[in-house]
Formats: C-alpha cells, sequence, structure tokens
C-alpha cells in the first residue's frame, strides 16, 4: 500500500500546530517561536527555543533597550504620515507597516554597516535604519523621484515590487561578496552579509525557491528574511504553504528560525545570529518573523472585506511597542521623561516630513530618462529627444489657439 494513491490519500497531511487560533489563524507561533517578552512584556523563562539566543538579550544595556525603543516609535509615526498623507492626496499608495515595527528595527539593528539589504515594498523601518530619510521614501510614493535613494550609499536596494525577486537578486549579491573574499575572514570590518526580506506570499515565487537552491549550494553569506504577516493582501497563510516557512528552510539545507516578530528583543538576537554566522562562512539561515498586518495590505485595500475585526483585535494585544514599552518599565530602563521626549520627537519629525512632502517639487520630465544605463545611450538619448519635441509641440499649439 505504501506510496499507492490509497495509502497516500488515507496519510496524515501535515496541519500547523495550533495552540492558539483565531478563525483559522494561528495567533501565536507554536512552540519553536523564539521568544522572549510576553504581551505585557514580561522577560520569559529560558526555554528550548530562545534559549540559544539568550545570551544576547543578557548583553544589551539599558541604551541598547532605550534606542531601540526610540526605533519603534519613529517608524511608527512615519508609517503614520504616510498614511494620512495618501489620504489627503499627496502620495499616490502606501504600504503601511503597521504592526511590523519591531521585526523590521529588529532586523535592521542586527545589521552591520557594510551589509547589504534587499527590500520588497514594506520595509520602512529597515530603511530607518540604514539610514534612508523618510523624505525619500514619501517621494517615491508621491512619484517624484526615481526609486528614492542611492542603494550604495546605504547598502539598500531599491524596494523591489515584483514579489520574491529581490531574492534572486540579494542571493547574486551574498556569492558576489563570497568571490571578493569578504566572507570568514574574521576581520568584523570586513566579513559581510546579506539579508533579502519578502513576505509570506513571497514564498510560493519561483523566485523564491529558486534563491534559496542557490543560496544552499553556494553556502552563500544570507540572511532570508521572512515576514509572516498572515495576508498576501486577501490569502490567508493556509493558500500559500502547508510546511510553514522556517521548517522548509530545512529541505532546501540549512537552518530555520520561527521568531515572534512581533518581540524586537528576540528578532534582534536571531537576526544578529545568523548574520554573525553568515559573515562567519557558514551559510544561510532563514528566519520567520511571525507577526501581523495590521493595516490594509495597502491604501488601495480593504481588509474588512475578508478577515474579521475579532482577528485583528487579538493580535492588537500583541502590539510590538506596549510590549517593549512594558518590558522597560519593569526593568527601570527609563522613566516618564524618556517616553515623552520620544512622543514629541515622534511629533517634531512627522511635522518635518509632511511639509517635506507636501512642497516636493515635481521632476523635469526628461529626467526620467536618466539612469537607466551607466554611461549614455544613444536609444534612450533618442527617445529623450523625440520625448522633449512631443511636449513642446503641446507648448506650441496652446500659444496658437
Ligand atoms: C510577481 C508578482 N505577482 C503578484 C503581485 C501582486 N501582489 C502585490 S503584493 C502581493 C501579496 C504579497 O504578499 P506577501 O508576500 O505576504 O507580502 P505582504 O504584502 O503581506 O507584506 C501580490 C500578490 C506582484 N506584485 N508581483
Ligand atoms: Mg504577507
Amino acid at each position: 500500500m505504501v506510496g499507492t494513491p490509497a495509502a497516500r490519500a488515507g496519510a496524515s497531511r501535515p496541519e500547523h500546530e495550533v495552540p492558539l487560533r483565531a478563525e483559522g489563524v494561528l495567533t501565536d507561533g507554536g512552540p519553536d517561536t523564539v521568544r522572549f517578552l510576553d504581551a505585557e512584556g514580561n522577560r520569559l523563562q529560558t526555554d528550548e527555543a530562545n534559549a540559544p539566543y539568550a545570551k544576547i538579550v543578557e548583553d544589551m544595556t539599558p541604551d541598547d533597550a532605550q534606542r531601540l525603543y526610540r526605533d519603534l516609535v519613529l517608524v511608527r509615526r512615519i508609517d503614520a504620515e504616510g498614511h494620512a498623507l495618501q489620504r489627503q492626496g499627496e502620495l499616490g499608495l502606501w504600504p503601511s507597516l503597521l504592526g511590523q515595527e519591531a521585526a523590521q528595527v529588529g532586523a535592521g539593528r542586527a545589521m552591520r554597516k557594510q551589509d547589504y539589504a534587499f527590500p520588497g515594498y514594506r520595509e520602512h523601518g529597515v530603511a530607518w535604519c540604514r539610514d534612508v530619510p523618510p523624505e525619500n521614501l514619501l517621494g517615491m510614493f508621491r512619484g517624484v523621484n526615481h526609486g528614492g535613494w542611492d542603494s550604495n550609499s546605504h547598502n539598500f536596494h531599491l524596494y523591489t515590487i515584483v514579489i520574491g525577486n529581490q531574492m534572486l537578486h540579494a542571493t547574486g549579491y551574498a556569492m558576489g561578496i563570497q568571490r571578493d573574499g569578504d566572507v570568514g575572514t574574521g576581520d568584523p570590518e570586513r566579513d559581510a552579509a546579506v539579508m533579502a526580506f519578502t513576505g509570506d506570499g513571497g514564498t510560493a515565487q519561483g523566485d523564491y525557491n529558486e534563491a534559496l537552491v542557490f543560496a544552499s549550494v553556494a553556502n552563500a553569506p544570507l540572511v532570508f528574511f521572512v515576514q509572516n504577516n498572515q495576508w498576501a493582501i486577501s490569502e490567508p497563510n493556509y493558500k500559500q504553504f502547508r510546511i510553514p516557512p522556517y521548517q522548509r528552510a530545512r529541505g532546501f539545507g540549512f537552518p530555520g528560525v520561527r521568531v515572534d516578530g512581533n518581540d524586537v528583543l528576540a528578532v534582534y538576537a536571531v537576526t544578529k545570529a545568523a548574520l554573525d554566522a553568515a559573515r562567519d562562512g557558514q551559510g544561510p539561515t532563514l528566519i520567520e518573523a511571525f507577526t501581523y498586518r495590521m493595516g490594509a495590505h495597502t491604501t488601495s485595500d480593504d481588509p474588512t472585506k475578508y478577515r474579521s475585526a475579532a482577528e485583528v483585535d487579538i493580535w492588537r494585544e500583541k502590539d510590538p511597542i506596549k510590549r517593549m514599552r512594558g518590558f522597560m518599565e519593569t526593568k527601570g530602563y527609563a522613566d516618564a521623561t524618556f517616553f515623552d521626549q520620544i512622543d514629541q520627537e515622534a511629533d517634531e519629525l512627522a511635522a518635518r516630513i509632511r511639509v517635506a512632502c507636501q512642497q516636493m517639487p515635481n521632476p523635469e520630465l526628461p529626467t526620467m530618462f536618466d539612469d537607466i544605463y551607466v554611461e549614455p545611450h544613444p536609444v534612450i538619448e533618442a527617445e529623450r529627444t523625440e520625448f522633449v519635441a512631443y511636449h513642446a509641440s503641446f507648448e506650441q499649439e496652446g500659444a496658437q489657439s
């Protein structure tokens, strides 16, 4: 019977483990999840899942905690401003990261300057950690700049909308780092690794799976960082995979770890360990940050059409900022003055980027032909000339009528 269709039909099929489910959604990630803080910010006991990372968290100082908290709050504020500006007609679109701040800040802050990140389109928190000015992000979604920033100035690639595509770019880049000999030298200033960000939906793409195969056989210095926010637009997890992403890594030939994506300490520790291993020449790791997209997919989406308010309420209780604040208050790592100052800084940042966005000039139209090739290109130049003449013809028509 083994292997016959009848046996296969009767065989039990794997299901996600189910400690806590809300209307079909697993909400705590199960026992493999690396977590240091509970929803209130209490430090959890050491267990099998978090033990390998405990030392990294114990070595963190109150100053480290304050810096992470500041990042979380400022990143949330940038996001809220992006959303508001879109609603006011200042931006074409905004994909909100609300709820995913800890996943992105924990990952972004674990990186070293020489590491390189390849984002999707929602990684505003990683952009912040790579010192990309938030104004540049807003400018891109306003449609007044082409991409937004110089990737190589920040070691942060341009946003990629084609789902999963950046996993291949990241893998190629990581293989290049290997060929430059910048892996496993033991020099902390030189050894480098790459982070590739995608979502749960991205794991179903061909590009993603091809990248994992290449990264594995090349033993590339790479960390695949999957933000499992439970939804790919309106498609829930169970329509994307039967085995969760962190377990699938093993099948590609490298370790996978599931981390509580709403616990910034856990994300930081897990990512740091994976990046250290990659820089050291130990090859790729896949991190699945188990989190939730609290807002709509983008400002063009209405999630009330496909998911329940009860599910969102469950995740609201796991808020990453509330959790970190609770931890810091319990530990005495910060007082009320600190939290007030951060809120004030967030207000000032929001006002600054709002005004900057509203005042952004439209670009000169011919600049859309800039930066297509490194060197001037005759076809592009001909197209630019034709385009300029075409536009000038409207002005002449206007002058005649
Ligand atoms: C190759 C490709 N197919 C389809 C789309 C349309 N699309 C845009 S976002 C998205 C869902 C992605 O979900 P996920 O990877 O979970 O990321 P999230 O938006 O949840 O952060 C899809 C299908 C696309 N951009 N690219
Ligand atoms: Mg998703």
